[in-house]
């Protein structure tokens, strides 16, 4: 079960101030990814404009709570040598890979989303590297290592519409690539479960290696009544990431607070930011570890959520 932090929201628009022209007086913040860097935690926080532009902005903490929030948009290279007009980068989800900080982010082009990929040393600048398939797709999220000699990485295919017009999807998928930009879906790992909490899925932060296996904390959407966003947990095989050990039965996070049910999307807990505290000698989270967990609220707010490895584990098996 995660446990809201005292200080929550811990990002809200009014936290963000700033006189450059794209970011004054801004609508939202939300959908944070989320590394440890130099000893503090660092958010690329997803910022909205009254244009409803969407900026990435770095932002830096050493308690986890408390931010210190840079006063314009993370500089993006590199995105004018595609063919694809692109409207909106956000989303995004952090990975530390082979000693580099790449960046999975969602990107709206003409009629769909794709998987954008992203590199940084430093995240005062991310350097786009390119898109990873052209199908309607999101929430990628890159494995820390490598898995069987191959990059790997859970996404989600859009294949549904819904009554707003937008894409969504009911299965998360297992992919592999040689090169980080071209990838094949190898394995469906777990569909949504209609009727319950999850019926629609995505993945959240990028998965946490465990001795016990991957843990990957995902959204789920009850799409029955109003959508709901929710969260839960799932364990997966070290070895075969695309098979199930465990899949919690109930949801472990969900809009109950005023500011998760109120907002520019009602309804709305979004994780995408996981920060481990302790990891043991093998590169394993170690199962007493706190883990915290930030969050999108009804895309108007970051809140920040805690637990530990084992009562994550624990609620895979509940
Ligand atoms: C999803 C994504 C997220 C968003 C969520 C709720 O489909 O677009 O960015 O937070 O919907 O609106």
């Amino acid at each position: 079960m995660f446990k809201r932090h005292p200080n929550n929201p811990i990002i809200s628009p009014k936290d963000i101030v700033s006189s450059h022209p794209e970011m004054i007086d801004v609508s939202s913040v939300f959908n944070p990814g989320g590394i440890q860097f130099n000893d503090k935690i660092l958010l690329i926080i997803r910022v909205q404009n009254r244009g409803r532009e969407t900026r990435l902005v770095k932002a830096t903490s050493i308690d986890g709570f408390q931010f210190e929030i840079e006063n314009e948009p993370i500089p993006i290279n590199g995105t004018d040598n595609t063919s694809e007009t692109i409207f909106h980068i956000y989303d995004p989800r952090i990975t530390k890979l082979n000693n580099t900080y790449l960046v999975m982010a969602a990107v709206d082009v003409v009629g769909k989303c794709l998987l954008g990929l992203f590199q940084t040393s430093d995240f005062s600048y991310l350097d786009f590297l390119g898109f990873t398939g052209n199908e309607d797709i999101r929430n990628g999220v890159l494995f820390p290592e490598m898995i069987n000699g191959k990059f790997a990485r859970f996404d989600r295919p859009n294949k549904k519409e819904v009554e707003s017009g937008v894409t969504t999807g009911s299965q998360i998928w297992y992919s592999e690539s040689d090169d980080l930009l071209s990838w094949e879906s190898k394995k469906m790992v777990m569909e949504g479960r209609l009727h319950y909490w999850d019926e629609h899925i995505g993945a959240g932060p990028p998965p946490v290696k465990t001795e016990k296996g991957w843990l990957l904390v995902y959204h789920g959407i009850a799409m029955h009544y109003q959508p709901i966003y929710q969260v839960g947990v799932v364990l997966l095989d070290l070895e075969k990431p695309w098979k199930v050990i465990a899949r919690g039965r109930y949801n472990i996070l969900e809009p109950r607070e005023i500011w998760e049910m109120v907002g520019q999307v009602p309804n709305v807990v979004f994780p995408t930011g996981m920060i481990v505290d302790s990891i043991d000698e093998h590169g394993n989270a170690k199962l007493d570890s706190e883990v915290k967990l930030y969050y999108g609220a009804a895309d108007t707010h970051i809140g920040l959520a805690t637990s530990t490895i084992q009562e994550l584990i624990d609620a895979c098996y509940a």
